[in-house]
């Protein structure tokens, strides 16, 4: 049997990784799952309400800062991976307010590390190097904006060097160093995922993708940043779940992997696709257009959706600091332990659309209060 404590399951990727974890991929295996999440606006005990009622899953609501909380699950449970996903996410937000970012980030990466440190070291080697119980591992998530911005050619590595502009990205290069040094003073079994943008089911409207596809149901402007010509690389989110799993089980102790699709797209060209694949699944089936805010008829008494064009794209100022261009190299991990990302973005961005269609009620309970705040302060 295989424990892992996962922080950050509430949100958008940990969620989806359960699901993978309990669902998918070890179905019927003797595993346990404990979930730390703070809730913060980000997580959502909705989005795991089915996961929890499995037997094998325990929900922990708490901050990963918490030297005691974390301690403590440690000393209940014989953890055998700590997978971090809990972290402030948002470029934007960290724009607004990044010493909560280092906060998290940083110091709550640190507290988890050092929790492990305490339950999982067993004694000292003849040079001094605390000693590990066997077959433990902890894995931090992490992101392909450590590495800055690319010029339109070329790709990250796991060697480029390091190179951050936002506080988000600061915070979490911040947090990779702290792994990468527990790893060489203390012989820490850790490991690190760096992967590009994500989409698909569960994802918070705050992200680009699932803020295009929310305000056009909601029949508002579609917000790009500047000319919109930033070039992000997208990965179905189960794709990224794949390879932590695969990492975390196969992967090499003291490694970094990067995950990525080889899809890069411009941000423009982001948006106008999922304006057409909207405006094409609900040309193809009528039903899908009842879930519109904007109810208009038109000449055949259907409800209108010639307004879903790229006219709903509104120019708005830049981000600050914008990163140009990301785009990952995933040889390592291909080479290695044979991950490929195996959803095609025309395939994926429709799976995401359709989720979002059929789960309003989600939609509605994460956008309601301080969401809203948040979105009128922004645009
Ligand atoms: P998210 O914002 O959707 O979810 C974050 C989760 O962490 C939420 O459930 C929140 O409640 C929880 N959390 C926040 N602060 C906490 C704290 N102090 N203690 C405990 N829980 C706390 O984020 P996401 O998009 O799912 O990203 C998950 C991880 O993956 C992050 O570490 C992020 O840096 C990384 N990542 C994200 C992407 C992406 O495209 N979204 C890409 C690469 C890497
Ligand atoms: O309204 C918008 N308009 C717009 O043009 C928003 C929200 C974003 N953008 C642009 C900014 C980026 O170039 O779209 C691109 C994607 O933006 P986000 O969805 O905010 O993602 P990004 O900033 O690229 O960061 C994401 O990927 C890497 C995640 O939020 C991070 O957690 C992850 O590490």
């Amino acid at each position: 049997m295989k424990t892992y404590l996962v922080t950050g399951a509430a949100g958008f990727i940990g969620a989806n990784y359960i699901k993978y974890l309990l669902h998918r991929k070890y179905e019927n295996e003797d595993i346990k799952v404990i979930i730390l999440d703070a809730l913060t606006y980000a997580g959502n005990l909705g989005t795991i309400k089915d996961d929890i009622d499995d037997k094998r899953c325990f929900f922990v609501k708490g901050d990963i800062r918490d030297r005691e909380l974390v301690d403590r699950l440690f000393a209940e449970n014989d953890i055998d991976y700590l997978v971090n996903f809990a972290a402030e996410s948002h470029v934007d937000r960290s724009i607004e307010d990044p010493q909560l970012f280092l906060s998290v980030n940083i110091l709550g990466t640190q507290n988890l590390m050092d929790a492990a440190r305490r339950a999982w070291v067993i004694g000292k080697d003849a040079q001094g190097y605390p000693t590990w119980k066997a077959g433990k591992r902890y894995h931090q998530v992490s992101t392909d904006e450590v590495y800055g911005s690319l010029g339109a050619e070329g790709y990250f590595t796991e060697k480029t060097p390091l190179c951050p502009h936002s506080p988000y990205s600061a915070s979490k290069t911040s947090a990779d160093h702290f792994v990468m040094a527990y790893r060489d003073t203390y012989h820490m079994p850790v490991s690190i995922t760096r992967c590009s943008n994500n989409y698909g089911p569960y994802h918070f409207p705050e992200k680009l993708i699932p803020l295009i596809i929310n305000n056009i149901l909601e029949g508002k402007k579609l917000p790009v940043y500047g000319e919109g010509l930033n070039v992000r690389d997208w990965l179905y989110v189960e794709d990224h779940c794949k390879a932590i799993d695969m990492v975390v089980r196969e992967g090499r102790e003291g490694e970094v992997y990067n995950v990525g699709g080889h899809n890069e797209m411009k941000n423009i060209d982001i948006v106008k696709l999922t304006i057409k694949t909207i405006h094409d699944m609900m040309e193809a089936d009528k039903s899908l257009r009842s879930i519109l805010k904007k109810q208009v008829k038109d000449a055949n008494g259907d409800i209108d959706i010639s307004w879903i064009n790229n006219d709903l794209i509104t120019h708005v100022p830049d981000r600050l600091g914008h990163d140009a261009r990301y785009a990952i190299d995933p040889t390592k991990i291909k080479d290695e332990l044979g991950w490929y990302p195996e959803t095609k973005f025309a395939d994926g961005i429709v799976k995401t659309i359709r989720w979002n269609l059929d789960n309003q009620d989600w939609i509605q309970e994460v956008t309601s209060g301080d969401y809203q705040k948040y979105y009128d302060m922004m645009y």
